[in-house]
């Protein structure tokens, strides 16, 4: 890099749970690497992406979504979300465009408040499914909690004012060097994303208890040079059998179907073929458990 103003830092996503933070980072990369769905919580990693050009290293720390904890799950969500808070150069709050400013978002806003110093970006997100006059209100009650360093409206899905929020972030940054080698995306282990794409289709395909109560993970991979294809052999942990009745499925149909949905992103995340074996294992309140929470690898263990 002979680019003396080139800048750097780490931007941090945070808001509730749901919030859109997880498809705007994908969205800023134009690659999918982190797994959306409408199920709260579908985040559980600190999850860094890392975007390099000509100008710039932008670091992009998703989040789990901030929210009350309810198990010791969801405490070590909210804890690997505000530690993400800490030594980055800008915080973008996301605000769901179209959903009512609650108690939620205001928690959250609180916590920001005690963070000085950053500069602090409100995003109006999903500006898609939201009315001009909706748009307004929203930002309206947003100020009134704190003061913003800037605000942009945006939709991640459509891609309107994506552009715009990355420069106004960069422009955030701090004249710096390359933290990451230019070609690295992302932070994490491929074993990690690729748990993650399994348990993104598992969350579109089951509902009710069963999403949260999921862990994956994958047991090995291997190359097969000749075929150009990867062997992944991964399983799914569910804390009772009747979880494990209901993501098998009728004569396994369940369990097939989302090996398939999760074998085509597989396949274009990894560029060659995939064969997948998924199986299904119990593990009784393995989300009371703070050790099995971090071997799985969620919260601040990954
Ligand atoms: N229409 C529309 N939907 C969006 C947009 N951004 C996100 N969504 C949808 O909103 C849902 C939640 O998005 P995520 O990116 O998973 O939200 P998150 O903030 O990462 O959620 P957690 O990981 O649970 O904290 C998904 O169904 C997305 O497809 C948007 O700009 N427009
Ligand atoms: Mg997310």
């Amino acid at each position: 890099m002979d680019n003396k103003d080139f800048r750097s830092g780490f931007v941090t996503l945070l808001g509730r749970p749901n919030a859109g933070k997880s498809t705007l980072l994908n969205a800023i990369m134009d690659q999918k690497y982190a797994i959306a769905s409408p199920t709260a919580q579908t985040t559980r990693h600190r999850f860094r992406a890392i975007k390099t050009t000509d100008d710039y290293q932008l670091i992009i720390v998703d989040t789990p979504g901030v929210h009350k904890p309810h198990d010791a799950l969801g405490e070590e969500l909210n804890t690997t979300a505000l530690k993400s808070l800490e030594g980055i150069d800008v915080i973008a709050f996301l605000l769901d465009a179209h959903e009512p400013l609650g108690r939620g978002d205001e928690w959250v806003i609180t916590q920001l408040k005690a963070v000085k110093n950053t500069p602090k970006i409100l995003v109006i997100s999903k500006s898609d499914l939201a009315t001009e006059d909706q748009i307004e209100a929203q930002i309206a009650k947003a100020n009134e909690l704190m003061e913003w360093d800037d605000t942009i409206v945006l939709s991640a899905v459509t891609g309107y004012h994506v552009d715009e929020f990355i420069d106004t972030v960069v422009s955030y940054l701090p004249e710096g060097p390359l933290w990451f080698p230019a070609d690295m995306q992302t932070d994490q282990p491929q074993e990690v994303i690729i748990a993650e794409f399994i348990r993104e289709k598992i969350l579109f395909t089951v509902h009710d208890e069963v999403p949260h109560a999921i862990g994956v993970v994958v047991d090995e991979m291997s190359y097969d040079r000749k075929k150009d294809l990867y062997r992944i052999f991964a399983t799914i942990y569910v804390e009772r059998d009747s979880q494990k009745g209901i993501l098998v499925g009728k004569g396994g149909r369940t369990i097939k179907h989302i090996g398939i949905e999760a074998r085509k992103d597989l396949e274009s995340l990894l560029g060659t073929k995939v064969f997948l074996d998924l199986q299904v294992k119990v593990k009784k309140n393995w989300r009371r458990d703070l050790n099995l929470i971090r071997r799985f690898g969620y919260g601040e263990g990954a």
